[in-house]
């Protein structure tokens, strides 16, 4: 691991775990252009994932290498480079001392819902290296930078879909005459889902005891490829998942009304999700960052920007196909998932709005730009990759393997 070049400057040195992820490469690239100092850590394991599951990104993207010397390349500015596990507690201490970060924007976990229910290794592998990666990083926190700000991604799935309001990480209770401020109920939706829910418990105790500080960002589904600086040159492009394992909502209609398949809705279609574009994603961060949380305080976030059912994005996505010639149909899939397919869903997402977050809302030009790019690469899209064939009900102990 090449140590980062310190160029010494007012703003946080921030370590980016998960930086060659969809979330953590945009948001790597745009605080480096921003002028933090930045390190990437991460093992690469989700390229692993790729090669043992025969899925792919529909973009051709670079290794980890050649992206840190193309961005060297066009700016001048050196990301540091530190590969390895976070569960491998001397690596990260070594990073942690060489880089000697003032925040940390955790991304670095095995992030799809389905991956966790393909089989109880993958359940037990999820909760292992999210839970206790996450563990790693609030020691590392407490040994080498006590100091230092720790932003961990979240997910809205820690909520549910309960029939109230969801807040921002804490709700008033009032019980037999008593009140009292407390976490909101959890209820996940997968072991992955879980392994967040699990997350949070441990960084707000570590908040309380040790006086951590910390930022939890509650993020809903993204959506998008493009920001900025990853669109600066093809070396830098982005990861853009579309298979049923990885790809998420949105992002799979497009790649589907590119290749003329029909858009997946999962059930009856009314599973309601915060949605927010990825140039928010890296926004919402810089803003986290930007803002620290005090000492021993567990800040909650809901990150995301507006709504939507699997049917309307089914619906967006077919208008905007037809506008560029395409014949857009949908096919309900029987849900291979355990959720409510109907229910109230009302979010409250004001505290990145306070902080200054402007977001890029869903219109017709964004859906545009996407599906042309989709349009771009799908001479790539592996059609077989694309229906769902992990099932919430099914998964059992017996190792899952791609040659069945
Ligand atoms: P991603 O899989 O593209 O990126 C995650 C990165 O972390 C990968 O590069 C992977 O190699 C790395 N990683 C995983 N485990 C690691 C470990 N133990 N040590 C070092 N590196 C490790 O995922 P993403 O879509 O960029 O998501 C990033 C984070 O944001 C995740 O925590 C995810 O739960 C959260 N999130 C994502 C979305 C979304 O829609 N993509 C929405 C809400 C929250
Ligand atoms: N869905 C469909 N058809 C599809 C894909 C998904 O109907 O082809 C439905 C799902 O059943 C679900 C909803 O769309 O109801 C969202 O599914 P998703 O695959 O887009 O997202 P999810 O599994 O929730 O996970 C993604 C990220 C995860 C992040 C989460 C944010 O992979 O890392 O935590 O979004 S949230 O949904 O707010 O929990």
């Amino acid at each position: 691991a090449a140590a980062a070049s310190n160029s010494g400057g007012d703003k946080p040195r921030v370590m980016v775990i998960g930086g060659d992820g969809y979330c953590g490469w945009a948001t790597s690239l745009h605080l480096s252009n921003r002028g933090y100092e930045v390190a990437i850590v991460d093992s690469l394991v989700r390229r692993l994932f790729d090669e043992q599951l025969g899925t792919d990104t529909l973009t051709p993207i670079s290794s980890v290498h050649k992206r840190v010397a193309k961005w060297k390349e066009l700016t001048g500015k050196q990301l540091g480079l530190y590969l390895g596990d976070v569960c491998d507690f001397e690596f990260l201490a070594d990073a942690f001392e060489k880089f000697q970060p003032d925040a940390v924007v955790h991304f670095g976990e095995q992030r799809s819902a389905p991956y966790s229910m393909i089989d109880r290794s993958r359940a037990v592998y999820t909760q292992q290296n999210n839970v206790c990666g996450t563990l790693n990083v609030m020691f590392a926190i407490k040994e080498f930078a006590p100091s230092c700000h720790l932003v961990k991604l979240g997910t809205m799935g820690e909520y549910g879909t309960p029939n109230i309001d969801i807040e921002e990480g804490y709700i008033k209770i009032e019980h037999n005459g008593r009140s009292d401020v407390l976490p909101f109920p959890k209820q996940a939706g997968s072991f992955y889902h879980l392994s967040k829910v699990h997350d949070s418990h441990n960084i707000a105790f570590a908040c309380r005891a040790w006086g951590l500080r910390a930022t939890d960002l509650n993020q809903g589904v993204v959506y998008g490829v493009r920001t900025e600086e990853t669109a600066m040159d093809e070396m830098l492009i982005n990861r853009f998942d579309y298979d049923g394992v990885w790809g998420t909502a949105l992002n799979r209609f497009c790649v589907q009304a590119a290749v003329g398949h029909p858009l997946t809705v999962y059930g009856k279609g009314g599973q309601t999700r915060g949605y927010l574009d990825i140039r928010d994603t890296v926004q919402c961060v810089e803003l986290a960052i930007a803002t620290p949380a005090k000492e021993g305080e567990m800040r909650v976030f809901n990150q995301f920007t507006e709504l939507f059912s699997v049917r309307d994005l089914a619906r967006l996505v077919t208008e905007a196909g037809e506008k560029l010639g395409l014949s857009v149909v949908t096919k309900n899939v029987p849900n291979p998932r355990v959720e409510a397919e109907e229910h109230y869903y009302n979010p409250t997402h004001t505290k990145l709005i306070d902080l200054g977050l402007k977001p890029h809302l869903m219109s017709q030009s964004l859906l545009d730009s996407l599906l042309n790019f989709t349009l771009q690469y799908k001479d790539r899209v592996d059609y077989k990759q694309i229906m769902p064939a992990v099932s919430w009900k099914k998964v059992g102990v017996k190792p899952i393997t791609v040659a069945e």
